[in-house]
């Protein structure tokens, strides 16, 4: 046995400092320079280094003693530290020959210092000011960087307010039990949702949601945070595409066709992806390429009684209305008996999500990555149209055309519904 007294070191100008986590236990083995106790005066916090290796067999402070240089922090047994194996430590540096005496290692003073870099991580978005004014010692600080915490965030239980490794700890438990996050993470950093018992205000019933509504939500949620969304709106004068798809419809009653207004919308769409290609492409995974597509697959939304569905309809540059309108026949179909396959639902250029049926004026719908454009279509409603001498009621048609703010700028998105409004008032511009 060599028992020795660890004694506080040469700390600078501080006469009375107190003593706020002690990190080591009776029967630890420990390293040379393995930090013993964390002490803190008015202006910084510091960590006080073992100057040899050993087995701790006693200790003589505790958090909250004010010491000084020279106050005896621990008895160490450094015969032990040939032979005993050193139980693994937080901390990861390799053991340093024992130095006479350590000297305080400077550490991260509380305040006004540079920030410190704060690792970005799945649990939490760390603000680096915030993160360096957040009254935690060094080793507190360390922890919470290991664990991407952002300190700002964590409840304080320590003595003046200080965040101690339980808060740490407590913070990152509560943040993997939140309900409706990733991972139990919020990769925004925003306030948690809160947990809301809704019986408090009168009779409840809880069901769950559909595989369908679970998978969308989850699919629309990463698209809603990932993509920059903005929404274009424009009106195409359809009245005279109306009056043709009435007459065509007359005439195929017997063949049992039905062509909807979303049908010409397709061929619409194609054509203004022919025109401006950059609405039929998809970022790369290191978002720095474009991939362009010589292909023409459109997604229609279709709403189903378990949920919403965006089948595919492939190369719609090369089917005729005909085609089309049984194609999408089959494809609700299909979608409402639950038959569609995941294949079924990809490989899309572009969606079209119609709300026409049912009614509204407009709305933004939300883009279906890795497609970086979706056309929402209202209900038509005839309107007054001044046509320069007079108000003309037309069939206007609302569209809602929202986009990849990376991959697309405004102007582009204007030029694209206006090509399509175009279209979409004189059809026979289809054929050209
Ligand atoms: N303006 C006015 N009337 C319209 C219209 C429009 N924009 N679009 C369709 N209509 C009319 C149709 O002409 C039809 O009338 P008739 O029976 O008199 O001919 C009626 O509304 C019903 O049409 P529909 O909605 O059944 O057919 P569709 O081809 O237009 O749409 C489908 C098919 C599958 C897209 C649609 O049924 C559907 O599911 N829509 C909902 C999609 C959805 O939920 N989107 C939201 C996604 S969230 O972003």
């Amino acid at each position: 046995m060599s028992i020795i007294e660890v004694k506080v070191p040469d700390i600078g100008d501080f006469s009375s400092v107190e003593v706020i986590e002690v990190l080591v236990a009776v029967g630890d083995h420990i390293k040379a320079e393995q930090s013993l106790i964390t002490l803190e005066s008015d202006k910084a916090a510091m960590e006080i280094p073992s100057p040899a290796g050993g087995i701790v067999t006693g200790i003589k402070v505790k958090v909250g003693d004010k010491i000084a240089e020279g106050a005896v922090i621990l008895m160490l047994d450094t015969a032990a530290a040939q032979t005993a194996a050193p139980v693994p430590e937080k901390k990861t540096e390799p053991a340093k020959p024992a130095a006479p005496a350590a000297a305080a290692k400077p550490a991260a003073p509380v305040a006004s210092t540079p920030a410190p870099q704060a690792r970005p991580s799945p649990t939490a978005s760390i603000d680096p000011v915030k993160f360096s004014q957040a009254h935690a010692s060094p080793s507190v600080r360390k922890f919470a960087r290991e664990l991407g915490v952002d300190l700002s965030k964590v409840n304080a239980s320590g003595n003046k307010g200080r965040i101690l490794q339980q808060d740490v700890q407590a913070f990152v438990k509560q943040m993997l039990n939140q309900p409706g996050t990733a991972g139990g993470a919020s990769v925004l950093g925003v306030e948690p949702m809160p947990v809301i018992d809704f019986s408090q205000w009168g009779e409840i019933e809880v069901k769950p949601l559909s595989k369908i509504n679970k998978l969308t939500g989850k699919f629309l949620h990463r698209n809603w945070v990932n993509i920059p969304h903005v929404t274009q709106f424009d009106e195409a004068d359809i009245t005279d595409l109306e009056a043709f798809r009435v007459d065509a419809n007359n005439e195929y009653k017997d063949r049992g066709i039905k062509f909807t207004m979303l049908a010409f919308i397709m061929k619409a769409v194609v054509a203004a992806m022919q025109k401006y290609p950059r609405f039929s492409s998809s970022l790369d995974a290191t978002g720095e390429n474009l991939v362009m597509k010589n292909y023409f697959h459109v997604g229609i939304a279709v709403d189903t009684p378990d949920g919403l569905v965006v089948p595919v309809i492939r190369d719609v540059n090369k089917k005729g209305l005909v085609d089309l309108a049984l194609e999408m026949k089959e494809v609700s179909l299909k979608a409402r008996d639950k038959k569609l396959k995941p294949s079924d639902m990809q490989g899309g250029c572009i969606s079209i999500s119609s709300l026409g049926g049912i009614g509204g004026t407009k709305f933004t719908p939300i883009v279906n990555a890795p497609e970086v454009a979706v056309l929402g279509v209202s209900k038509a409603d005839i309107k007054p149209v001044w046509n320069g001498k007079e108000f003309e009621p037309r069939l206007m048609l609302p569209l809602c055309l929202s986009y990849d703010h990376r991959v697309i700028d405004g102007a582009d998105a204007a030029r694209f519904t206006t090509y399509l409004s175009h279209l979409l008032a004189d059809a026979r511009r289809l054929l050209m």
